[in-house]
């Protein structure tokens, strides 16, 4: 797919684009970089890339000669595969591939990989530390905020790549095979780059796409579309279920953690001795559970780690307590579904942070789930109008409107009394005030701690 002597095309100058460029160059490679924002200046790609490196950057357009040299561009996952630029490019010829189908073309361990609507971070980074407790070399990497393209040189026969995928990066696989794959759930999310649920689907079961039945796809019982869509499913289908005693898979029964293969239990654990809370992370854990066993981990080596293991930055996490309230950090909750999660998890009257980015969602569920936990909503961002009117519909009279989000810490200091806990987990993306769900996280924990 790769030819040498021609030119690869990039799109994007944020982590996927910097770094497929610089395997691309590794490799050997004449690159040009394609943006639609300044947001690269062409005097640091000396810096970016090296002195000798033939990378050149266009923003706006691309000159004729330059894509007449190329054949295949390689898009970064936030760019839609439908964006003017894009179709401009397709229209000329030239094949579009993504920073995951890229470096899969230099893989040369194992892989395995997560997607589903919520929980993928959180279930990557556990799979990560079961499988360094079996393989000496394991590669974290993908939507985690790695770019597979920055580790995938380093992988060898004997080591195990454990990749995060989003729906973004499946839309443009072509050979993309992991040996162990699987899909948490899925519920809307990123309906205004998808536009219909379907098209969603279909991006997370790609994630299975060239599996055979040599290959295992882990898929959450629970879930309906994903058992639904399971017939047309090539690759071994292994469940996991919270609800339901399975037989065969990986189940809840009593509180324990059981994997029961051949008519044969294991006890993995009981939740009680897992430090994560919520039905949803057993679920992210057996998912885990099963994907690892699949990878042939001893099974006291998956007990062990599931029981260490704590839980992600971002993702209903600590942050401390101030005066008697609990303040904690789901800046990871950047959908309806997840921002649940975050609600469902507080034991505390909380006051609730909320709104960011508009990925055209439904808010109503959401603050259906308010109940008596939702002392009071503070609203930011661009969509703060459009829960407010949800609210209203719902019956929710208690919100407030804020500036930002350091406007609304404050409010939530002063309001809130001992017993009462503070909740940022915004059911939306951030991208409309920060430049990721990272940086509003550890703003939100600066603005706690005062330190900004
Ligand atoms: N750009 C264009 N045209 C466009 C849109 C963007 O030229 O129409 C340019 C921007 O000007 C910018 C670049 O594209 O220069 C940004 O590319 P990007 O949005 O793909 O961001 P990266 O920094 O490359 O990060 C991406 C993922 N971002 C997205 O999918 C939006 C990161 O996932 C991922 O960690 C990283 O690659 C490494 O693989 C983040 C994310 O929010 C965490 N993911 C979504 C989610 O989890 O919900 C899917």
């Amino acid at each position: 797919m790769l030819v040498k002597n021609k030119r690869v095309l990039v799109a994007g100058t944020g982590k996927s684009g910097i770094a497929a460029t610089k395997l691309l160059i590794e490799k050997g490679f004449k690159v040009a970089l394609y943006d639609d924002n300044k947001a690269i200046e062409n005097d640091k790609l000396t810096e970016l890339f090296g002195e000798n490196a033939d990378v050149k950057m266009f923003v706006g357009e691309v000159d004729e000669d330059i894509l007449a040299q190329s054949e295949v561009l390689v898009i970064s996952p936030g760019i839609p595969t439908d964006a003017p630029s894009i179709n401009g490019f397709r229209d000329k010829g030239i094949k579009i591939i993504g920073e995951i189908e890229l470096a899969y073309i230099f893989e040369k361990g194992n892989v395995v990989a997560i997607t589903g609507t919520n929980g993928k971070t959180t279930t990557t980074s556990l799979v990560g530390e079961i499988m360094k407790g079996a393989v000496k070399n394991v590669y974290v990497t993908g939507n985690i905020g790695i770019p597979y393209t920055e580790v995938v040189s380093a992988t060898d026969n004997a080591s195990c790549t454990v990749l995060e995928v989003s729906s973004f990066q499946l839309e443009t696989i072509e050979t993309f095979r992991p040996k162990v794959s699987a899909i948490l759930n899925i519920t809307p999310d990123h309906l205004n780059r998808h536009y219909t649920m379907e098209n969603y689907i279909k991006a997370k079961f790609d994630i299975s796409l060239n599996q055979n039945g040599e290959d295992i796809l882990v898929l959450n019982y629970e879930d309906e579309i994903l058992r639904k869509m399971a017939d047309n499913v090539k690759a071994k289908i292994v469940y996991f279920s919270s609800a339901h005693i399975l037989d065969e898979g990986v189940y809840l029964e009593n509180d324990n953690i059981i994997l029961k293969l051949d008519g044969e239990e294991m006890l993995i654990c009981n939740i009680d001795e897992l430090n994560l809370l919520g039905t949803h992370s057993y679920e992210n854990v057996m998912a885990a559970v099963a994907m690892a066993w699949y990878m042939k981990v001893p099974v006291e080596v998956i007990r062990e780690k599931v029981k260490t293991f704590q839980s992600v930055e971002h993702r209903i996490e600590y942050v401390c307590e101030l005066d008697g309230v609990k303040y904690y950090n789901d800046s990871k909750g950047t959908n309806p579904d997840a921002a649940i999660k975050g609600i469902t998890s507080m034991v505390r009257p909380t006051y609730l942070i909320g709104g960011g980015y508009d990925k055209c969602s439904d808010f109503r569920e959401w603050v259906d789930s308010f109940g008596e936990t939702v002392k009071e909503l503070v609203l930011i961002g661009q969509t703060a109008n459009q829960i407010a009117k949800t609210c209203d519909e719902a019956g929710f009279t208690n919100y407030v409107h804020m500036e930002g989000l350091k406007e609304a810490v404050e409010y939530c200091r002063e309001k809130a009394e001992p017993g009462d806990a503070v909740l940022l987990s915004p059911a939306c993306a951030s991208w409309d005030m920060f430049s990721s769900y990272e940086e509003r996280g550890n703003l939100f924990k600066k603005y706690v701690r005062k330190e900004a």
